[in-house]
């Protein structure tokens, strides 16, 4: 890139949005609450994944008060392909007061050594748990809990074939809301016999801020025409010139690294070939560029990770 850039070069604050539209709580995450604290008393610890490109933003804090308790708990942060492993030991080090035990996972490598970890960790906590009124009980109970679309079905999936390599598994999806209510116990293992509980993702119902709510749904968590794609594109380009990431301008063709977010998305488009076909004043065709394709198209490089490896709470730690 010939041209020097600078993140001062660019928008300091991001525009504020109707607070309102980054709020998601439909009816299955009610009921899906209300069924996990109904199951609470056959649990006997609890997984919180959470996704590792946010860690410290958005996690569901109420989860401590609602669901987790006393029981012991594990926060296993997942997609962890998508950030820099460097980043591991300070993330770890600011989750510390509130999470003993931290793992971090890809549940899409079947060889992730950290899925390995999180049996023989849960089993080990409940171990040394006193279990409460199940201390009669012989098998076990783990139930994963999240928000949206951060993993949760995949890691029981990724630790059911790891232990059992057969039975049903948990529907998986890239939209949130795969999962819409508690289903039934999958088994981990006969000896000692161990079943997990997939859970619906819940989000909190009151999101602290709009930039904590434009990071969930950066990756993924609010469903995406809930904001608009537009509006969480514009949301990307702002966090990467503030933090000087600046390979979306060669990997998507761009002359220069820019602050006008309908000058990227005209360019993807173009690129894409991706057009709308309108009638103008004299009606005559014209094309233009179809900047909502274009958005996608931008969000979809970062929720793959190429536009690099990218961790949205980097300012955080
Ligand atoms: N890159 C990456 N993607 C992952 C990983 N784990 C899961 N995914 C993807 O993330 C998306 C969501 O996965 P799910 O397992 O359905 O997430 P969930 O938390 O159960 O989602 P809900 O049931 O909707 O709350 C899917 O597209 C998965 O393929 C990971 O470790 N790395
Ligand atoms: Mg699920």
């Amino acid at each position: 890139m010939a041209q020097k850039v600078s993140p001062d070069m660019f928008r300091s604050v991001f525009k504020s949005i109707d607070k309102d539209v980054l709020r998601w709580f439909p009816g299955h995450m009610g009921r899906g609450l209300k069924q996990m604290q109904h199951k609470l008393r056959s649990i006997d610890c609890i997984i919180e994944v959470h996704d590792a490109r946010i860690p410290i933003s958005g996690r569901n804090t109420d989860f401590k008060y609602t669901i987790s308790g006393v029981k012991p708990h594990i926060l296993v942060l997942n997609k962890v392909d998508l950030i820099d492993k460097k980043l591991i030991p300070s993330i770890t080090n600011r989750v510390k007061n509130e999470f003993e035990h931290v793992i971090f996972t890809n549940c899409k490598d079947q060889h992730c050594k950290g899925v390995r970890k999180v049996f023989p960790l849960a089993q080990n906590l409940i171990k040394s748990s006193d279990r409460f009124n199940r201390s009669e009980a012989e098998d076990q109970c783990v139930m994963i809990i999240g928000v949206p679309n951060v993993g949760k079905s995949s890691l029981i999936n990724a630790l059911r074939v790891r232990n059992l390599h057969k039975g049903g598994a948990s529907p998986v999806g890239a939209a949130p809301g795969i999962t819409r209510s508690v289903l039934t116990r999958i088994k981990m293992s006969e000896d000692p016999l161990c079943y997990m509980l997939d859970t619906p993702g819940i989000l909190t119902p009151k999101i602290e801020s709009t930039e904590v709510g434009l990071k969930l749904a950066l990756c993924a968590t609010i469903q995406d025409h809930l904001i608009g794609e537009t509006v969480i594109a514009d949301y990307l380009l702002f966090w990467l010139n503030k933090n000087g990431h600046y390979n979306y301008v060669t990997f998507f063709g761009l002359e220069k690294a820019t602050d006008d977010i309908l000058e990227v998305l005209t360019q993807i488009s173009i690129k894409h070939r991706k057009m709308l076909k309108l009638r103008d004043n004299s009606n005559n065709y014209i094309y233009r560029p179809d900047l909502d394709h274009g958005a996608k198209i931008m969000l979809q490089a970062f929720r793959s990770g190429a536009l690099g490896k990218i961790m949205l709470d980097a300012d955080l730690l």
